[in-house]
């Protein structure tokens, strides 16, 4: 026996706008994915103003999932998914985020997905904003700055709640919630929250406002999920790169443990429902004067999540410096190299091991079941003329860490609900907007450019994979 529950959910991750496409298609307004361009490795995508003519912006075709959802789904069914994680896209429901009533032709659009999904056996895992909310929604207020956003999500999730309640029973509010802490570049707060800088503006109290709006309305979502339907679980979805102490000196220690509070106090906020004590304290040494008021404390006690969806690729590691004796965390400059691990072709620390510390640590801290909802190896696929790809990395990559992951549930005891690799089917990189740093067990025919036939194929892992569902994890 694996030691994976009955019931376990095997399946793959995506989101909506890294696959979908048809971008102007059934109504849908424009987001914020559709207003950055292609990057590359080392390259930043630009963020532009609007919609300018002349760029190339990867994300409004995808991979046209739009039109050929019910082919991409039946290979998932090939492979024997029981789940599958996407993301609704807000823009497709609101189009500005703003109106009072949603886009009949987008709520349709997901009704057929769904039902597609599960007349395969497949159960949709549901994120509520996947870096991808209304553009508007940033030119007009300002993104998640304004405490206005948290009204006009709360009305989308439950429009979408009460819509699709008979259909999709696993929902997460919001991706990689703490992809923030990151602050200082422009790609995290945009994506993340809509927010735009100032130049010279003190960047780090408008994360944290944003932050808190953003918290503040995960748990009102949840409040609302539960009242229109008490069998829905609901979750929250946070980053995971555990970050070690570069050694075991003292200092080090303490620098990895500060740094660890920076990145994950938000899952304490969703799980408990209130702010951990050092970061108000951190808030008040600082001076940040943030508006929370005691009806959102209230809020955030009313709205905690089921579960805790992570994703997991990478482990980090940190070490205390003289120039810094408060050992403050700042993702730009206080990460270094561990020496003890490979990196991908993208600088991603390979570590199967740290997946397994991640699910201690989690469970340790929450105890609450788990749900791995992405894990994957970008890289450079080639596509050999007899049409297959020989991807044994990706193979390595996830065998070690279904290894890993199988250890923590068998030996340590951790409540793993199911787990989801990342880009399941090859589609835009969200960090650089690429299509050349592949994920997926299919291959699309796509360069970074936006050429090719959009044609798919499996590849070896896909059917590696396949035996890895219907083994229960045995057969690595
Ligand atoms: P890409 C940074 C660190 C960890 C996960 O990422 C991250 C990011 C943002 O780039 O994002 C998640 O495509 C995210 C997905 C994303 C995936 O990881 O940059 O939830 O949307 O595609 C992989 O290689």
């Amino acid at each position: 026996m694996s030691g994976f529950k009955t019931g376990f959910l095997w399946g793959g991750a995506v989101a909506a706008h890294q696959l979908e496409g048809g971008w102007q298609e059934g109504g849908k307004g424009i987001s914020v994915a559709d207003v950055m361009t292609a990057g590359a490795n080392g390259v930043p995508r630009e963020i532009t103003d609007g919609v300018l003519p002349g760029k190339n912006y990867p994300n409004h075709e995808a991979i046209d999932f739009y039109h050929r959802y019910k082919d991409d789904l039946k290979l998932f069914a090939e492979m024997g998914y029981t789940c599958f994680r996407t993301s609704i896209a807000w823009t497709r429901i609101f189009p500005k985020g703003d109106e009072l009533e949603p886009n009949e032709a987008g709520l349709q659009f997901y009704d057929s997905l769904f039902d597609e999904c599960l007349k395969l056996g497949i159960e949709p895992v549901i994120t509520l904003s996947h870096f991808e909310m209304p553009y508007h929604l940033v030119t007009e207020y300002g993104g998640w700055r304004n405490r206005k956003l948290i009204d006009f999500f709360v009305r989308f999730a439950q429009v979408v709640f009460a819509r699709y309640q008979h259909k999709v029973k696993y929902w997460m509010t919001f991706n990689e919630i703490n992809n923030q802490a990151n602050f200082h570049e422009d790609f995290a707060p945009f994506t993340n929250s809509g927010l735009k800088y100032q130049p010279g503006e003190d960047r780090e109290p408008v994360m944290y406002q944003a932050a808190h709006y953003e918290l503040v309305a995960s748990a009102l979502a949840v409040k609302a999920g539960r009242e229109i339907n008490p069998s829905l679980q609901i979750g929250c979805m946070i980053a995971m790169c555990p970050i070690y102490p570069l050694t075991c000196a003292p200092g080090d220690m303490m620098m990895a443990m500060n740094a660890m509070h920076r990145r994950y106090w938000f899952t304490d906020v969703h799980v408990r429902g209130k702010y951990p004590q050092h970061l108000l304290n951190y808030f008040e040494r600082r001076g940040f004067a943030l508006d929370i008021t005691e009806e959102d404390k209230q809020a955030l006690t009313q709205g905690c999540v089921d579960y805790i969806g992570f994703s997991y690729y990478m482990s980090f590691a940190t070490k205390a410096t003289d120039d810094n004796p408060q050992l403050d965390y700042d993702e730009t400059t206080s990460l270094v190299s561990n020496p003890y691990v490979q990196k991908s072709d993208w600088g991603w620390q390979i570590d199967p091991v740290g997946l397994r510390y991640s699910l201690n640590w989690f469970y340790d801290h929450y105890q609450l079941p788990l749900f791995i909802v992405e894990n994957g190896f970008g890289a450079i696929d080639v596509l050999e003329s007899d049409g297959t790809v020989n991807d044994q990395y990706r193979i390595d990559y996830l065998a070690a860490h279904i290894k890993e992951m199988k250890k923590a549930v068998v030996e340590d005891g951790v409540d793993l609900m199911g787990y989801t690799p990342w880009g399941c089917i090859d589609l835009v990189s969200a960090g650089t907007g690429e299509m050349k740093k592949r994920y997926g067990f299919i291959y699309v025919d796509k360069d970074n450019e936006g050429n090719g036939t959009l044609a798919r194929s499996r590849k070896k892992s896909f059917n590696w994979y396949k035996e890895v569902i219907a083994s229960n994890g045995e057969k690595l």
